[in-house]
């Protein structure tokens, strides 16, 4: 009983190596994995765990209040990172690998600091029925995440921006414009923006929803021209698109059928302040986890474009110098997570060792 013979301990001992050896190294083991969901499947218990959580962010202390004077809470944390990086992190080659990694944290800082237990939902394409069912154009204003009680309110009161020369790219079939009237979200204010401004400037949630814009942006065709690229380098180019509306598919056409003209989720910069956001770009990030699960081998290593916004192949304005990242290329995070400065590429390819997965 005591002394086990040395045959069994080599016995043992070589079962160990070999489960040892089989499984990835403990370092990359998920104790928990989050298992994102599209939001009209939670339960309407879950869709209200989640919005309270999102609210209790936007309650919680900051941890970038000495780099950006505009930044009241940990919600505006992730806010005031994007404004202050976007010029950096779209139209590049690491715009998906910034944003998967961006709403990682946040879902993260929602489950740390906001003691959520579910993980962050996404939307397929905002549209009240799954894309691939395609709904109708007067369905989008009614999406379920829309709604006033168990979602995330809706739109705006229509402003006529038709003349306004502030909005740079005028969005067809807009239908709002207004602070959002209804739903959780009414009365929240946005700390910062618009555009690249970082200092406080307390207003009102807008939303301007284009139910054309998303039938146009959202749909099923879009999708799948995208899923069908070969390279990450052609997937890609389709899914950012390019700053016109003609040229937009699904990262535009999400912003701007909600945020159209005047909604918050609609500026480039200060988008992260609608909550909207980040299920949007959790469904941009499932997209792209789904484009990579086709060929494992090659896809979770197949990264490139330029390193600086609006070079080749983003070189709508004429070509600048610029040179193509790797999965070597560090991305910078400031100071949102403290000791997560940098981030190279490499480190969110595979959303299996972040420890999440969609459902
Ligand atoms: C796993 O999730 C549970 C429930 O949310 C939580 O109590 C626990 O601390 C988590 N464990 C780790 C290692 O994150
Ligand atoms: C916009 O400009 C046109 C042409 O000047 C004018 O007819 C129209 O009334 C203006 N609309 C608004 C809302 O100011
Ligand atoms: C918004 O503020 C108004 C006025 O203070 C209040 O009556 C209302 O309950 C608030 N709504 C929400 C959803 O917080
Ligand atoms: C789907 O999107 C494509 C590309 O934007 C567009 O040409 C087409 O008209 C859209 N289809 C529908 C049914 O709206
Ligand atoms: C970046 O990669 C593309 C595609 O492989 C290539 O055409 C281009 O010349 C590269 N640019 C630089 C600066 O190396
Ligand atoms: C904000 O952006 C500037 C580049 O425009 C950068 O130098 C600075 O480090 C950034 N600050 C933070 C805290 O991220
Ligand atoms: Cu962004």
């Amino acid at each position: 009983m005591h002394f086990a013979s040395q045959s069994s301990i080599l016995t043992l001992f070589l079962a160990w190596f070999t489960a040892v050896s089989a499984v990835p190294s403990p370092r990359n083991a998920c104790s928990n994995v989050s298992v994102r969901k599209e939001w009209r499947t939670l339960s309407n218990a879950d869709k209200l765990s989640y919005i309270a959580a999102v609210k209790c962010l936007q309650g919680k202390p900051a941890t970038t209040a000495s780099d950006f004077s505009g930044v009241r809470t940990r919600f505006d944390d992730f806010l005031a990172t994007h404004i202050n990086n976007t010029n950096y992190i779209h139209f590049v080659g690491h715009f998906q690998p910034w944003h998967r990694w961006f709403v990682l944290q946040y879902e993260k800082a929602l489950q740390t600091t906001c003691g959520y237990t579910g993980a962050q939902p996404m939307l397929i394409n905002i549209r009240l029925l799954d894309w691939s069912q395609d709904a109708s154009e007067e369905l989008f204003p009614n999406s379920p995440v829309f709604d006033a009680s168990f979602g995330f309110g809706g739109n705006g009161p229509y402003i006529d921006s038709s003349n306004d020369t502030s909005v740079k790219v005028h969005i067809p079939g807009k239908t709002g414009g207004g602070c959002v009237e209804n739903g959780p979200f009414m009365n929240m204010s946005v700390n910062m923006g618009p555009g690249l401004s970082l200092t406080y400037n307390p207003r009102c949630l807008t939303r301007d929803l284009s139910p054309y814009f998303a039938s146009l942006k959202l749909n099923s065709t879009v999708v799948t021209t995208a899923l069908s690229g070969q390279t990450f380098r052609d997937f890609d180019v389709y899914v950012q698109g390019t700053v016109t509306t003609d040229g937009m598919t699904y990262h535009g056409g999400g912003h701007l059928s909600v945020g159209g003209d005047l909604g918050v989720v609609g500026d480039v910069y200060a988008s992260p302040g609608d909550p909207l956001f980040y299920l949007h770009h959790a469904n941009m990030d499932r997209l792209w986890a789904k484009w990579e699960a086709v060929d494992p081998e090659k896809r979770l290593c197949d990264i490139s474009g330029p390193d600086t916004q609006f070079a080749y192949p983003f070189n709508f304005f004429g070509d600048i110098p610029y040179k193509n990242v790797t999965l070597a290329y560090d991305m910078f995070f400031g100071n949102l997570v403290p000791g997560m400065t940098w981030v190279p590429i490499r480190d969110v390819m595979d959303i299996s060792t972040l420890c999440y997965t969609y459902a």
